[in-house]
């Protein structure tokens, strides 16, 4: 009997551990590992009869994503995704990075998703996934991650339904940003010594290839020699 009331006791704990370590607020989701918030698989947006396409999309995030953008530091693996309109979009969001990253996206009706926000979140090196059902209306949505400069840095990209209705400002290799930033050249003597030296070494450089390649290997020796300072017995001659 004590065996058994043990048993019982043991199991009930675990349902608690196990419930508490993944609570669902509601329209959040989250764990250790990250965060699922206004995840949407199942109710359409009023202005679709039906979901059109099921659309399966791997996003990846992380500073090497922005290593071939030049001055930017975080990255998604992509700047851009097309659906239909009425998609169901089914999102695997990968972290690269041990850092925390965000997936979010703005813009969505707020009758289905609060604040008109779908959010998706990894504390560090991971992986999740979440779907949700985009409108039917022709529109760009922006797709970010909302920490401090990561956006600024280059984790910026748009979610296109119907083609979009334009590009946004900033988006890493796609378009212009508002205001670009200035990196002005400090001078100083230090710097003006150094072009002056480059400035030099390119024209020097090339000079004497030449003349290499012409067979003068010669006169490169005697270029050298009326370089170098006399000696003082050649003075005292
Ligand atoms: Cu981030």
């Amino acid at each position: 009997m004590k065996v058994l009331i043990i048993f019982v006791i043991g199991v009930t704990m675990m349902g608690i551990i196990g419930s508490a370590s993944a609570m669902d607020h509601g329209d959040m989701l989250m764990d250790e590992k990250g965060m699922i918030m206004n995840a949407n698989s199942d109710n359409l947006p009023r202005d679709c009869p039906k979901i059109s396409e099921n659309v399966d999309i791997t996003i990846h995030a992380g500073h090497k994503h922005a290593l071939k953008f030049t001055g930017k530091m975080f990255a998604f693996d992509q700047q851009e995704w097309n659906v239909k309109p009425c998609a169901k979009v089914n999102i695997t969001f990968i972290n690269d990075d041990q850092i925390r990253h965000q997936l979010m996206i703005h813009g969505l009706p707020g009758y289905l998703y609060p604040d008109g926000m779908f959010h998706l979140e990894l504390y560090g090196e991971g992986q999740m996934q979440a779907s949700l059902i985009v409108p039917s209306q022709k529109k760009t949505y922006l797709v970010h991650c909302e920490l401090p400069q990561h956006m600024e840095k280059g984790m910026k990209a748009q979610l296109k339904v119907d083609g979009g209705d334009g590009d946004l400002p900033s988006i890493p290799g796609i378009s212009e940003p508002v205001r670009a930033d200035l990196y002005g050249v400090d001078w100083n003597q230090l710097s003006i010594a150094i072009l002056l030296l480059c400035v030099l070494a390119g024209c020097a450089i090339p000079y004497f290839v030449i003349i290499y390649a012409q067979g003068g290997k010669n006169k490169i020796q005697k270029i050298f020699e009326k370089l170098k300072p006399k000696r003082k017995q050649d003075y005292n001659k």
